[in-house]
């Protein structure tokens, strides 16, 4: 626009979203409201097949077996409830990449290749050897989103991350020493609250976080099913318990963010 005195201001505003913009928008926003709602079915309504084969106080891990010409695949759901936290930090600190190495134990490299907006981002990380298949790397676009309550439900938002691989030009696929795997996870939490009865302020004491995590890893190339399902058995509730127990101390003396 041209003013009195000559001079311009540019009249278009900025867009409103740069995520909504993207390339990936329409593949990131539907894959979010698909992997939500499925992690949101109990096992018992998510299908048929589903075996317990971790258990630890209120976590519980089930699998279901399943191979592609041979490879592991099979998808991963398990439950737990953490007091003292709520879905929102949990999710921060599982998006945030200042944290991943904290907590991240299989990890051995992690970048970020590209912010596509504050809570979308593209991730490219390397992960530990497991003996004796390849090494593996990974590239994921990774959305933090809160999930606004239904009206006449109690309680605060649910909040969501939702990791998925995608491909970056500057990133091929097994160039290098690593064997790409390509991975579907979401994380949603659910925080619930019990004031106190006397009026108190509500302290960490007074909520609780249901967890839900859901993961599909296809290991993208040759490994040992038995190593393969081995390991996953391991690592999973590894990560789980050393995740949360990660986030209860980062906040204990924080305000809640709810
Ligand atoms: O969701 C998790 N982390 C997120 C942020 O990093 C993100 C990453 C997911 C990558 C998950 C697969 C990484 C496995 C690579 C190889 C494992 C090495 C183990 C080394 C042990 C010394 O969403 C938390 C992820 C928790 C991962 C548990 C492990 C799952 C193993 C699945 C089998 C992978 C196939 C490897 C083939 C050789």
């Amino acid at each position: 626009e041209r003013l009195k005195n000559g001079k311009t201001i540019p009249i278009t505003p900025p867009p409103t979203s740069a995520v909504a913009q993207h390339r990936l928008w329409k593949e990131i926003d539907h894959l979010v409201k698909q992997e939500v709602s499925m992690a949101r079915l109990g096992v018992g309504e998510c299908g048929t097949g589903w075996q317990l084969f971790a258990e630890d106080g209120e976590m519980k891990m089930y699998r279901r077996e399943e191979e592609i010409d041979g490879m592991v695949v099979d998808p991963l759901k398990a439950v737990h409830v953490v007091k003292g936290i709520t879905g929102h930090e949990l999710c921060h600190y599982f998006f945030s990449p200042q944290y991943r190495y904290d907590w991240e134990t299989t990890l051995e490299t992690m970048q970020v290749v590209e912010t596509i907006a504050d809570d979308t981002l593209i991730f490219q990380q390397t992960h530990k050897r497991i003996w004796p298949a390849s090494q593996r790397d990974c590239l994921f676009w990774s959305h933090l989103r809160r999930l606004p309550n239904d009206q006449d439900t109690e309680g605060p938002d649910m909040w969501t991350v939702v990791n998925h691989s995608t491909e970056h030009t500057d990133y091929p696929a097994n160039t290098g020493k690593c064997v790409r795997i390509f991975l579907t996870v979401c994380l949603l939490c659910q925080t619930q609250v019990d004031p106190p009865k006397d009026g108190a302020p509500i302290s960490r004491d007074n909520i609780t976080c249901k967890i839900t995590y859901c993961s599909v890893v296809n290991p993208g190339g040759w490994a040992p099913a038995s190593v393969l399902r081995a390991v996953y058995k391991r690592e999973y509730p590894k990560f789980l318990k050393r995740f949360t127990s990660y986030v209860i101390n980062q906040t204990k003396n924080k305000s809640i963010m709810f």
